[in-house]
């Protein structure tokens, strides 16, 4: 029986911490594009890569706050512009797509949202090594692990600053577009400010038949969420990848 085996780095059921990952980010803030609306100060990309190891490093992987976030978000804060913002739920890639060809923003063309992107990090009291084997997952083990508090902290920050029309990318192949339990559904849409008018677009997977609407009942359920808040609600079903992309 091996020693990693008795330490329990392996006993949690998500994806262990990616190997590299201080290098990783070193890296992608260092190239991290200077852009009008990106104007993330001059960043010391040594301290933020500290910021961020030492946000988890050597702590309960099940026992992180907000307030565990603070210091990176105050190093590496970028603005991008208000009215400009494109959310999403499981539908990364083509949200990303979508933005790109309208010269619309996601949390990762903000520079802590690419920092972070496609990583796993977690840590183990008394070490000052990253996770390798293993991560806690959300279900499985615990909500309050590092990197679902991360995303939960910048998706907050990223709704609650939006203004405008905000644009929400869904998939509308899902018996359930909308998911109140996704970060989307759970931090995003009860975050928006009254002022905002909410777009959402149910896209469905090429070849696969919608199977959500506007009028089913996932959507009838964001709707009474937004009403409390008194957001504006448009939506449009039923697009084809293509038809939504704006190539026919
Ligand atoms: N957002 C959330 N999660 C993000 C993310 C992001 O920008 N970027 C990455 N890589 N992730 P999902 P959701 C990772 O279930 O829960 C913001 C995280 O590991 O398809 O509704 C974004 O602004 C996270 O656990 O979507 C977007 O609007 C999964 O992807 C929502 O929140 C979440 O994937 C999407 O969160």
């Amino acid at each position: 029986i091996h020693k990693w085996y008795h330490s329990g780095l392996n006993r949690w059921h998500g994806l262990g911490s990616t190997a590299d990952f201080q290098k990783i980010i070193q890296e992608r803030c260092d190239t991290y594009p200077q852009q009008i609306w990106s104007y993330s100060r001059s960043r010391n990309c040594q301290e933020i890569k500290q910021a961020f190891m030492s946000a988890f490093i050597s702590k309960d992987p099940c026992k992180a706050t907000k307030e565990d976030y603070r210091r990176l978000i105050d190093l590496a804060d970028s603005t991008v512009p208000c009215n400009k913002r494109v959310l999403w739920s499981k539908t990364k890639e083509l949200a990303g797509e979508y933005a790109k060809v309208r010269g619309l923003v996601t949390l990762e063309d903000t520079l802590l949202g690419s920092l972070a992107d496609g990583l796993s990090w977690c840590g183990e009291p008394g070490s000052s090594d990253l996770n390798t084997w293993s991560c806690p997952d959300w279900k499985k083990d615990c909500r309050t692990n590092y990197l679902t508090v991360f995303w939960e902290v910048l998706s907050e920050r990223f709704a609650e600053s939006a203004c405008g029309t905000v644009q929400v990318v869904l998939d509308g192949s899902l018996e359930n577009a909308f998911n109140e339990m996704s970060i989307f559904g759970r931090v995003e849409a009860p975050n928006l400010k009254p002022v905002v008018t909410l777009q959402a677009w149910l896209v469905h997977d090429p070849g696969k038949p919608p199977r959500d609407s506007c009028s089913g009942s996932s959507i009838m359920k964001l709707k009474s969420i937004l009403s409390e808040r008194n957001v504006r609600f448009i939506c449009r079903d039923n697009l084809s990848r293509d038809e939504f992309l704006g190539r026919f």
